[in-house]
């Protein structure tokens, strides 16, 4: 689905701003900002622990400038389900929170007129939704004790009350999360562009349009000069000595494919670029590419996970401040704004599905869930949105579900999306999914995969503080990963760190904890050819369900909430930077 334009040919009108809210039927409305999560706009529990259903509105004026145009209501993403309602018809439904949908309404919405909206959202988890919820009332990181009968009547009763428990470790923020635009193009329109570069110059095109008409596709360079073009819905175009598109610290050049069909125009950036593994390493314009970079979350103070451009570019350019070349979008498919901005700033991305919380313990096959057909489609749908996007090198399907419990389901399941992946995507990236520190003898799974992923925690969750034979113990498992012979990725570790919190001694919790800690992990690291990245866990604090774990919120970050550096930060600048002078080959 094409992110909207205001161009020669098409407007988008941006409907964010102040609508109304109510959580119940017969409730009075209350303001609300769109876009943004509704559960911190209110000092009000009931929305911060809000679950089920509830319902936004607003009414927009069509501009009579818009007669005779294709229109369209674009929802960029409404966490988790939703159900629209124009003049008190429904239009369209959507289910899965992350990923855009829309509705055609041109023979609906009459321009010069006024129009009632109303978006029906529900933020209820279980396990047949993605991210993953529990309905058996056992939180993530919970005081279970199973066999206390009180506590098991406890969570009955919790069950019956409609407590609704991820199976993930962030806040479970809901609502019109991400921009809803009303679009109009003309009616004879551009539907889709795939664009697969080579670094060679060639770049493959297909353009899908809807009503008769020819396409004429011309390629832009970044000073706006003209450099190659072609007639045809399909073809090839040569770009003589093209500039790549390379990742930070190199410059992340921008080519404009631009598409005219008949009336219509659409301008579509990309980089020419190539990604490959080979061997236990992974390529970028055949230089040998280190991932490094914090993993993310979609979280800020009062947003929840809203959009928020601000946020974003001030993130990007910490992410500079820090020389940090990666990140992974840790747990979901983020806003299609962020992906533009990286493209710009050279800052690669690994792309996540929603797939948190797939394990249930031993007595619970996830693989029996039913998920598998759900899952394939919210893949195929994200790579359909970001396959042109030149910071996208990698496609992650998933993030620790269960391969240690039921190993052969797992492996199944996993190579059948793997499979799906490298066929949806044009540009053919390496997939990889992201493994959860368990009984690593037992995975059959994370070796199937183009790239070895996995979460650690030595010294934090296991072998508590004691970071000399954390890292002996770390060590021993990468010893395991050698023989496997693959490019491995540590995609997550970290301590939970109060910032301000300071002893002589490195305790748990203290800033000095978290840098000596990342300082025994990364000597194992660096030992290790094969070991292409090192993504600590998180970038910043981020707000996650009440736990007898989290104090405030998960407080990995290197970066407070507010996006103030912990010592660790700069920690990682010193490290980081030294990775970028010239003839470091890391
Ligand atoms: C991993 C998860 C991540 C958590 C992190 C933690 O992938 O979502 O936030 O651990 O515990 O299990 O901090």
């Amino acid at each position: 689905m094409l992110y909207p334009q205001n161009n020669a040919a098409r407007s988008a009108v941006d409907l964010s701003g102040i609508w109304q809210i109510r959580l119940h039927e017969g409730d009075d409305w209350q303001s609300v900002a769109v876009p943004a999560s509704y559960n911190d706009q209110f000092a009000d529990p009931a929305f911060r622990n809000h679950v089920g259903l509830c319902w936004y509105k607003t009414s927009f004026a069509v501009p009579r400038t818009l007669a005779g145009q294709r229109l369209t209501l674009r929802f960029d993403a409404v966490t988790h389900d939703a159900r629209v309602l124009l003049d008190g018809e429904e239009i369209c439904a959507h289910r899965g929170g992350f990923l855009p949908f829309e509705a055609d309404v041109t023979g609906i919405c009459t321009p010069g007129t006024a129009h009632e909206l109303v978006v029906e959202v529900d933020n209820r988890i279980n396990h047949h939704t993605l991210p993953v919820g529990n309905e058996s009332g056992t939180m993530f990181f919970g005081s279970d004790n199973p066999g206390i009968p009180s506590v098991e009547a406890g969570k009955a009763r919790q069950q019956e009350r409609g407590v609704n428990l991820p199976n993930f470790d962030f806040f479970n923020y809901a609502g019109i999360n991400r921009p809803v635009r009303l679009v109009a193009t003309p009616k004879r329109y551009i539907d889709d562009v795939t664009l697969v570069p080579a670094i060679d110059g060639t770049v493959k095109y297909t353009v899908r349009t809807v009503g008769e008409g020819d396409v004429r596709v011309e390629i832009v360079d970044a000073q706006g000069k003209r450099v190659g073009s072609a007639q045809g819905a399909d073809g090839e175009i040569r770009v003589d000595q093209p500039h790549l598109w390379e990742p930070y610290p190199g410059t992340p050049y921008l080519y404009t494919a631009r598409v005219t069909f008949g009336e219509d125009v659409y301008d579509q950036t990309f980089g020419i670029r190539e990604v490959k593994v080979i061997g236990h390493h992974v390529y970028i314009n055949g230089k040998s590419f280190h991932f490094h970079g914090p993993c993310k979350h979609e979280d800020s103070p009062f947003h929840g996970r809203g959009m928020d451009q601000c946020l974003n570019v001030t993130d990007i350019s910490l992410f500079h401040w820090l020389h940090a070349n990666a990140f992974r979008t840790s747990h979901y498919p983020y806003a299609e704004e962020m992906y533009a901005l990286c493209d710009r700033e050279g800052i690669v991305i690994i792309d996540e599905t929603p797939a948190v919380g797939i394990g249930g313990g031993p007595n619970s096959n996830p693989y029996k869930w039913g998920l598998g057909e759900y899952h394939a489609e919210v893949l195929r749908a994200m790579i359909a949105r970001d396959k042109n996007h030149p910071c996208v090198v990698m496609w992650s399907l998933g993030n620790e579900p269960d391969t240690e419990n039921f190993p052969e389901d797992a492996r199944d399941y996993w190579k059948r999306l793997y499979a799906i992946a490298h066929e949806a995507d044009p540009q053919n990236r390496p997939v990889t999914l992201v493994g959860c520190q368990n009984n690593y003898t037992r995975d059959l799974t994370l070796r199937e995969m183009d790239v070895v992923s996995f979460n650690r925690y030595y010294g934090w969750y296991n072998l508590s503080g004691d970071l000399e034979t954390a890292a002996w113990a770390f060590r021993k498992e990468l010893d395991y990963w050698e023989e496997v012979d693959k490019p491995v990725i540590l995609t997550e570790y970290g301590a939970d760190t109060i910032a301000g919190l300071h002893g002589t001694v490195a305790e748990m919790f203290t800033e000095e904890f978290q840098v000596e800690y990342y300082k025994a992990m990364n000597a194992c690291l660096d030992e290790r050819d094969f070991v292409v990245g090192e993504m600590p866990w998180n970038y910043a604090d981020f707000g996650t369900h009440q736990a007898p774990m989290r104090s405030g919120g998960n407080r990995k970050g290197l970066f407070t909430r507010e996006r103030r550096p912990k010592m660790a930060a700069h920690y990682f600048r010193a490290r980081w930077g030294n990775f970028d002078k010239p003839g470091f080959d890391k």
